[in-house]
């Protein structure tokens, strides 16, 4: 989105720029939440980008809004709130808790109505987050932001002038339970492309579900041409409904941001009633950024010399809060995690910063939502915006967990540890803070007490005698019944006496609460209390507060609520969320695979493992052992005292066999965290060369755009690399960048490489040029003279950085310090001697099933795989390389073997391969430590692999495999 004095696309440039300022690495699991739009036009639900870890789970809450309840009752719903904090997959991209504190989080969800997932070019919302919205009654809209050629793409058509890009969204969106989405074209198209996109998005009206949102960014108007209107006006009123044929286009407009006038929302208004349309389907732009628009949140920041804190009284009817004239669109407002508010994206010891930014975004200047700031200050969007409520109905429960934290409790069990995860979070307070009576005690997050996640509630200060400080917690709509319960969990000490109270207020009467005691404070534990609130029967709860109170003056007091818990009849097992992931998904036969398990509000597990070795747990970290080849489908129950949740990963575990040791292999790389690293290699001198084999999985669909393949590229000066992609160049395009005396040369391949096929590279320089060669070809030459400057670690599938990995396989992979000619590449691809000349490093990575590749060449540059296991090993090599495949089994040649795969053995069978027999049978014998044979089968001749019944006794066997001429013998241990 632009920015005013900025060019178009500054706004992708930021976004990108983010990457590398939050340090965020994206997870693995989350590396299709960013799809291009041509594996958008690719995308099934049953296909390799649909990511099942990615499905949110959790419905849509309903919510019922008052404005009685209000802090200031004058003011109006009709207003929505689009919150579009600025490259979310750069924040806060992953599915599954992150090992890490200082993470993007969001807590006001009652203020909004919208959050829109801003990422590029077609991005896909992350479940933790939509999960958390939802549980507030948000809708999570995802992104397609692209350029014209991603427009073209997304254009085609079907036979019958169905645009396929509309049914996918729709499925994409629908798949992952998300509620629709945002477009952000920018630059131009011609008019028969812009008039194809409006009818694309008059396609998504007829096809989207009832509540899903299909919202338009105000850059293109209707000619094609980029103008930003910075309002609604006819101009691109066309994008919003089309008025010849009174026809819907879009659910909103989010325009720009070069606004400062009143008039801006007279034409807006205006033009949204000519189209039949409702205002508040103009969500009227602000980009809170510092130093770049007019909207500027704090009065420290000038607009052309004048303070504009009081910008927002613009969105109302001569300033009447009960009357907006359109909706909201907030655009950056993560300015409070990397925007100069905090530093907490760079230390988590700064959290206190951030979270009072995100509370200054909604109180304003003073922190305080109950007061009215200062003239000239920031007012904060909570004297805007009526606070929305989805806690509706009973049973209702909180722990008050901001879904990150510095330790993490359960029930009150307490381990230091950063983590992020919004799945966790709690239906949280609807102000912070709304405090009343005395000042001196203070609300907020506490982040090192919680009953249950990272946070509880506090209040603490000081009181003067007969001084009391309320605090108003939740808004909500909640009857009350004759057996209605409210049972609360807490702690907290006072140096003398003191009075904490629960504050209930009834709709009936919003003036005088009612106060529940609460029993005296200890500090050692936490307390747990139950309240029949049968007296209050028939009355609609309105408001939740709590109350400090003292007779005496009181120097220190701190109040911390752990819990909060509605119900009618017996407690609910609330809130029990089974959650689980695997240390590795790709495993070998035999390989033990650690679940860890990250369910919510529950106590105890039942793990279900078919096709494991053993196929039940009750253990919180279930491990598992496969015996054969295949892929198997985890389910793990969460109880809270009774079942409550059962969360099923489908196909979730692939069970692979190793290749047999000494096979000609190649190594499976997964472009994120995997690579081999070599050491320091020196290749600095006259003449080099690289080679190697490659098949990419996939391309990289975000910037960088590089998948790297071997070689080096330390930061400073040295660099010699094979890669993939580019900055300007398609992510499919091989790329050979070397150091040259002072100079970072780089020639790009004219061909483009094709998922799933394996292509020969080799990069060469000699002096004079350059040269890359594909499929032993000369593709592209750069000419360049002097020295190559390459002397540091020389790694396999990764470069400069994690997200510079290769996603697919390589073989053969080969370092020279002279020039191959073209005739030694067409003729060498498949293999070399490891004594040629000028040969530097040499990884033929033939090492099943170790965690370490040799050097070939002999100057020992072993590879060390890591994050990496053996069932990266594949016998997926180049079929161009038949007769290499053939030999370089040499076991085979020199005697029978026979292996036991996974040893010991866990459970009733043992998985056993059998090499060397020259085609003849074999006779398998099974001996117990006496030597007594207790199993004996004749194996058909070429058996390979065969599967074994073991005794029911854990203990010391041998097992004997023997043909006509020969014998071989191996050790077994049945677990
Ligand atoms: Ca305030
Ligand atoms: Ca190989």
């Amino acid at each position: 989105m632009r920015h005013f004095y900025a060019r178009p696309w500054l706004l992708l440039l930021t976004l990108l720029g983010f990457a590398q300022a939050a340090q965020a690495q994206i997870e693995p699991a989350a590396q299709y939440t960013t799809l291009t739009p041509t594996q958008l036009m690719a995308w099934v639900a049953n296909g390799p980008t649909a990511v099942s870890a990615n499905v949110s789970r959790v419905p849509l809450a309903v919510r019922q809004n008052s404005l009685a309840p209000q802090l200031n009752p004058n003011q109006s719903f009709s207003s929505k709130v689009n919150w579009c904090p600025d490259g979310m997959n750069n924040f806060v991209g992953y599915l599954n808790e992150q090992p890490q504190f200082n993470l993007y989080n969001f807590t006001h969800w009652q203020y909004i109505d919208v959050l829109t997932w801003f990422a590029s070019p077609v991005g896909i919302p992350c479940r933790p987050w939509v999960e958390a919205a939802h549980r507030n009654g948000v809708k999570v809209i995802g992104t397609v932001f692209t350029d014209r050629a991603g427009f073209q793409t997304l254009l085609q058509k079907d036979a019958s002038g169905n645009y396929l890009a509309a049914q996918k969204l729709i499925a994409v969106a629908t798949y992952y339970g998300f509620d629709g989405w945002f477009f952000n074209a920018e630059s131009p198209m011609t008019f028969a492309e812009v008039t194809e996109l409006r009818n694309l998005l008059k396609q998504l009206q007829v096809l989207k579900p009832a509540g899903m949102e299909m919202h338009w960014y105000d850059a293109l108007i209707s000619s094609g041409t980029v103008s930003y209107q910075n309002t609604l006006n006819a101009t691109n009123a066309p994008f919003v409904q089309e008025s010849a044929t009174n026809t819907r286009v879009t659910d909103a407009i989010f325009t720009n941001y070069f606004w400062i006038y009143g008039s801006t929302f007279t034409t807006a208004v205006n033009q949204a009633n000519a189209l039949g349309r409702s205002p508040y389907d103009v969500y009227t732009g602000a980009d809170i950024w510092p130093g770049r628009n007019p909207q500027q949140l704090f009065p420290f920041y000038n607009y052309q010399g004048t303070p504009n804190s009081g910008w927002m009284d613009n969105y109302y009817s001569g300033g009447n809060l009960a009357s907006p004239l359109t909706s909201l669109a907030v655009f950056a407002p993560n300015i409070t995690y990397n925007g100069g508010l905090s530093s907490f994206n760079s230390n988590p010891a700064d959290y206190a910063r951030f979270y009072n930014g995100e509370v200054r975004l909604f109180a304003g200047d003073d922190l305080d939502i109950t007061t009215a700031d200062a003239t000239g200050a920031w007012k904060g969007f909570g004297h805007y915006q009526p606070v929305r409520c989805a806690i509706t109905s009973l049973p209702f429960e909180t722990n008050f967990c901001v879904g990150q934290g510095k330790i993490f409790a359960n029930n009150g069990a307490v381990a230091v540890k950063g983590w992020t995860d919004m799945a966790k979070q709690a239906i949280l307070p609807s102000w912070q803070w709304a405090r009343s009576g005395a000042t001196s005690v203070a609300a907020r997050f506490d982040f090192s007490r919680a009953w249950y996640g990272g946070t509880s509630v506090q209040l603490s200060g000081s009181l003067a005698a007969g001084a009391s400080t309320m605090v108003k917690l939740f808004q909500t709509k909640l009857p009350i019944t004759a057996a209605t319960s409210l049972n609360f969990v807490y702690k907290g000490r006072a140096a003398g006496a003191s009075s904490t109270r629960l504050a209930l207020y009834f709709s009936d009467n919003l003036a005088a609460p009612e106060y529940l005691d609460v029993p005296a404070l200890a500090d050692t534990l936490w307390t747990s209390s139950t309240l029949s609130l049968a007296a209050y029967a028939n009355r609609e709860l309105a408001i939740i507060g709590v109350q400090a109170t003292s007779a005496s003056a009181l120097s220190a007091y701190r109040f911390n609520l752990g819990k909060l818990q509605l119900y009618n009849g017996a407690p609910p097992l609330v809130g029990g969320i089974a959650n689980f992931t695997a240390d590795a998904t790709t495993v070998l036969t035999g390989q033990t695979v650690t679940f860890a398990n990250s369910s919510t509000n529950a106590d105890t597990f039942s793990w279900s493992l078919p096709g494991a070795a053993v196929i039940t747990s009750t253990a919180v970290h279930a491990t598992a052992t496969y015996l054969r080849a295949g892929t198997y489908t985890v389910e793990l129950t969460a109880f809270d005292g009774a079942g409550r949740s059962t969360l099923t990963r489908t196909g979730y575990i692939t069970v692979v066999t190793a290749p047999p040791a000494g096979a000609n292999t190649s190594l499976s790389f997964d472009g994120v965290s995997k690579y081999v690293d070599a050491g320091v290699i020196n290749l600095s001198g006259a003449a080099m060369s690289l080679e190697c084999w490659v098949k990419p999985t996939t391309f990289k669909a975000a910037s960088p755009f590089i998948s790297s393949l071997l070689g080096m590229e330390d930061g400073g000066s040295n660099t010699a690399m094979l890669r993939i992609g580019d900055a300007g160049i398609d992510p499919s395009q091989v790329q050979f960048v070397l150091q040259v005396g002072a100079t970072t040369r780089k020639v790009t391949s004219v061909a483009r490489l094709t998922a799933g096929q394996w292509t020969h590279l080799a990069g060469t320089y000699d002096g004079t040029s350059l040269k890359l060669y594909v499929n032993g070809v000369l593709d592209n030459s750069l000419a360049a003279t002097g020295n190559v400057v390459a002397n540091a670690a020389f790694t396999l599938a990764r470069n400069y950085a994690a997200p510079r990995g290769l996603d697919g396989r390589l073989d053969e992979a080969r370092a020279w310090t002279r020039a191959l000619t073209a005739a030694e590449i067409a003729a060498n691809a498949c293999s070399v001697a490891g004594t040629s000349t000028g040969l530097a490093g040499y990884w033929k990575l033939n090492d099943s099933p170790n965690l370490t590749t040799a050097d070939a060449s002999g100057r020992g540059h072993t590879g060390t795989l890591t994050n990496m296991g053996p069932s990266d090993w594949s016998t997926d090599v180049p079929s161009q390389c038949p007769t290499i495949t053939g030999l370089i089994p040499s076991h085979s040649a020199t005697g029978l073997q026979v292996q036991v795969l996974g040893n010991p053995v866990p459970g009733s069978q043992a998985e056993v391969a059998i090499s060397g027999a020259q085609g003849q049978p074999v006779l398998l014998s099974l001996c117990n430590s006496l030597g007594a044979v207790v199993w004996r089968q004749q194996m058909a001749a070429g058996t390979s692999r065969t599967s074994i019944a073991l005794p029911q006794a854990a203990g010391l066997y041998v097992l004997r495999a023997r043909t006509a001429t020969q014998s071989a013998s191996v050790k077994l241990m049945r677990e």
